[in-house]
């Protein structure tokens, strides 16, 4: 077989580039079964061109795409499951070279997804020079092909603006909402100093770091909400992750605070690194909430 990994490309005749659109792209995904009685090991019998890591590269053409999925973890086993059985095919069929990264918060701190996610971009930055990052809750499911997984050239995207938690209601729960999926390029991550630390606990944070992208002068597009439907799997809110009491307040100050907390001043530890069979397994100490 030729290069399926994500290493530098074999030597021989060189591969023609990638057809856009992708000729594999269904109209959608069936999401029918958010969450298939199916272990990783049959997971990994479905996508058996992935690579340690849960890295992939279209085998028969040159991928003009190259994209981290970093998706902030803690303790949902089922959920992870779910989104890697569908997204492997999913990003198979859109031609994408890419590499999916669990950014895996250690111990029993408050849960801190924005911080989790600063990590994920920098480690994904160590490996390849992606084009594109997306940030994606694990949670999540695409259920459109042609909601491709790639990066707009200016402006940070945001994805998941059709959930079917709200119905597909072809609006979002408010005007300036970033929570889900989103995606961007690493300029425009330095751009707006990555992501805030200091949000433990759930709420708030993707409101910071939409505000962070208009007050680094950029704007949030948005597919079209036909395209951006997701499904949602149901579950309750997690232990550790209790509702931010301090977020209000935080959201007050991210026009003071966004050039001095972020990527700049990331702080952690990184425990583990394993290369899973279907996903890049990061273990991290982020800390704790003062
Ligand atoms: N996450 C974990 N483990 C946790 C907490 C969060 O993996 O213990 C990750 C996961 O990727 C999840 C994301 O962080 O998709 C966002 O967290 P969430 O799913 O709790 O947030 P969401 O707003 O759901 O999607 C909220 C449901 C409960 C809300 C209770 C407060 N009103
Ligand atoms: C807002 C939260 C966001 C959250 C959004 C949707 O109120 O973090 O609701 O929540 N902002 C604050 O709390 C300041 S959801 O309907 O998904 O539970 O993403």
């Amino acid at each position: 077989p030729r290069n399926m990994g994500t290493g530098p490309p074999p030597t021989g005749p060189p591969l023609k580039d990638c057809q856009i659109p992708s000729p594999l792209l269904g109209n959608w995904t069936c999401v029918r079964a958010p969450v298939p009685p199916l272990s990783l090991e049959e997971i990994r019998q479905r996508n058996p061109l992935v690579q340690p890591g849960g890295r992939y590269r279209p085998p028969d053409c040159e991928p003009r795409h190259h994209t981290a999925i970093v998706v902030p973890y803690r303790n949902r086993q089922t959920h992870l499951r779910a989104l890697l059985y569908h997204l492997h095919p999913f990003l198979q069929r859109q031609q994408i070279h890419y590499s999916i990264y669990i950014v895996q918060q250690w111990g029993n701190s408050t849960f801190n997804r924005a911080k989790l996610l600063n990590v994920g971009v920098r480690e994904a930055l160590r490996d390849e020079d992606w084009s594109c990052i997306f940030l994606h809750d694990v949670d999540l499911l695409p259920e459109n092909d042609h909601n491709t997984y790639t990066c707009h050239k200016q402006f940070p995207t945001h994805l998941s603006v059709a959930m079917d938690k709200f119905r597909y209601r072809y609006k979002l729960p408010y005007p300036q909402y970033f929570g889900g999926v989103s995606a961007l390029t690493p300029d425009q991550y330095m751009k707006m100093n990555g992501f805030p630390n200091q949000y433990w606990g759930w709420g708030g944070e993707d409101d910071d770091i939409a505000a962070r992208v208009r007050l680094s002068g950029m704007k949030i597009v948005r597919p079209p909400v036909a395209i951006g439907h997701y499904k949602m799997i149901k579950h309750k809110g997690d232990r550790g992750n209790e509702q931010n009491p301090r977020r209000f307040d935080l959201l007050k100050r991210t026009r003071l605070n966004w050039r001095s907390d972020g990527l700049n001043s990331l702080t952690y530890e990184l425990l583990s690194k394993e290369l899973e069979p279907l996903y890049t397994n990061l273990t991290v100490d982020i800390g704790d909430d003062p």
